[in-house]
């Protein structure tokens, strides 16, 4: 082993690069018993906590996200529509508590919310967690006035991800900036909402960039308390639809970075499952997933049905987090 043993559990916003890099290209066996011995000093590492997404608004976003099937700058083929109604926001976040999740995650095709969609994001909000799930919205950026009223409606977390590297950002989107990530992160926090920030992998980076990309969140002031990790679901109609796949080791590599970096944050494996044999999904929860999305649609696209997920967490004899 090399210079680039981390101390194990410390929480440190100071990486380098260089030495995130040598734990990336580490021998496997190395890495992963570093991530899972880091993991289990910090979480019950049979247990994966369980959110689930719902899209209240789909398709026409203004942003030309490369990955991205709602952007109206792509002809993914999917049909845009209007803010969903707040009943009905409710009655699939009661399905989805019945299911067993924990969290529900409401997203909305948006470069940034509009003033007059605030009264019933908020209201949204106050609903789901009057049924006793924690909140969390992801709705493009915000400025801090409306941060303030997320943060005053008690919305538990906000997902904003960086997606890739700052040198990679403009490859992938042309329409904001990795500056504009950090700057709705930091109005995020400022109104003390729980940061979910994370990113996509198989954009057509390398892997110093995925490097990168973790360590801008490892140095962030506080670490996000959720990072989720995508592996990219090409979507036909959008620049990426052709990107070569990551290798799925590579994948695993990026997970357990994640989860030395940022010892107490929760490690999401997140877009991409459907594509994932189970014994990759099971390497990622040894190498420090301790998250995933549940239910047979993420925002637009597919994912693993609760019965798949169910039978897998029987086998390797993984639980469910209450909360
Ligand atoms: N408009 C908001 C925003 O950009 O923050 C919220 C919705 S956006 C769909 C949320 C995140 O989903 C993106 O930042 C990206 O990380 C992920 N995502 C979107 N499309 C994806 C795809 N095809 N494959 C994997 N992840 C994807
Ligand atoms: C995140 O990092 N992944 C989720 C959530 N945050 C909002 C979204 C995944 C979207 C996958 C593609 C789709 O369903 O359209
Ligand atoms: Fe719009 Fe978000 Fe998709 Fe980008 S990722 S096109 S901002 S919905």
């Amino acid at each position: 082993m090399n210079s680039a043993r981390p101390l194990y559990g410390d929480i440190r916003q100071n990486w380098t690069k260089e030495e995130a890099l040598a734990l990336y290209e580490a021998p496997f066996n190395d890495l992963l018993f570093q991530a899972q011995t880091i993991h289990r000093r910090n979480f019950d590492p049979n247990k994966v906590q369980l959110s689930r997404l719902l899209s209240i608004k789909t398709g026409g976003c203004p942003e030309d996200c490369g990955y991205c099937s709602q952007s109206s700058h792509h002809e993914s083929g999917l049909k845009a529509s209007r803010l969903m109604e707040v009943e009905r926001v409710l009655a699939e976040a009661r399905k989805a508590r019945d299911a067993g999740a924990t969290r529900y995650c409401m997203g909305a095709a948006w470069r940034s919310p509009k003033d007059r969609d605030m009264d019933a994001v908020v209201a949204m909000v106050e609903g789901v967690k009057a049924l006793g799930m924690e909140t969390c919205m992801t709705l493009g950026m915000l400025d801090g006035a409306q941060a303030a009223r997320l943060g005053e409606a008690g919305l538990d977390y906000f997902n904003h991800n960086i997606d890739t590297s700052e040198r990679h950002y403009g490859n992938i989107i042309s329409t904001h900036s990795f500056a504009d990530r950090l700057q709705t992160l930091a109005h995020v926090r400022e109104c003390g909402i729980k940061v979910c920030c994370g990113g996509i992998v198989g954009m057509g980076e390398e892997a110093g960039d995925r490097v990168d990309m973790l360590v801008t969140l490892a140095n962030l002031p506080e670490h996000p308390e959720s990072v989720p990790i995508n592996m990219l679901i090409p979507i036909a109609g959008t620049p990426l639809a052709q990107a070569d796949p990551i290798e799925p080791i590579d994948f695993v590599r990026t997970i357990a970075l994640a989860r030395i970096l940022m010892p107490k944050s929760f490690v999401r494996l997140s877009a991409g499952r459907s594509a994932m044999t189970d014994e990759m999904q099971a390497l990622c929860f040894f190498a420090g997933a301790n998250s995933i999305f549940v239910g047979d649609t993420l925002l637009t696209a597919g994912n693993p049905g609760e019965d798949h997920d169910a039978a897998l967490f029987r086998r390797l004899g993984i639980e469910a987090l209450e909360i």
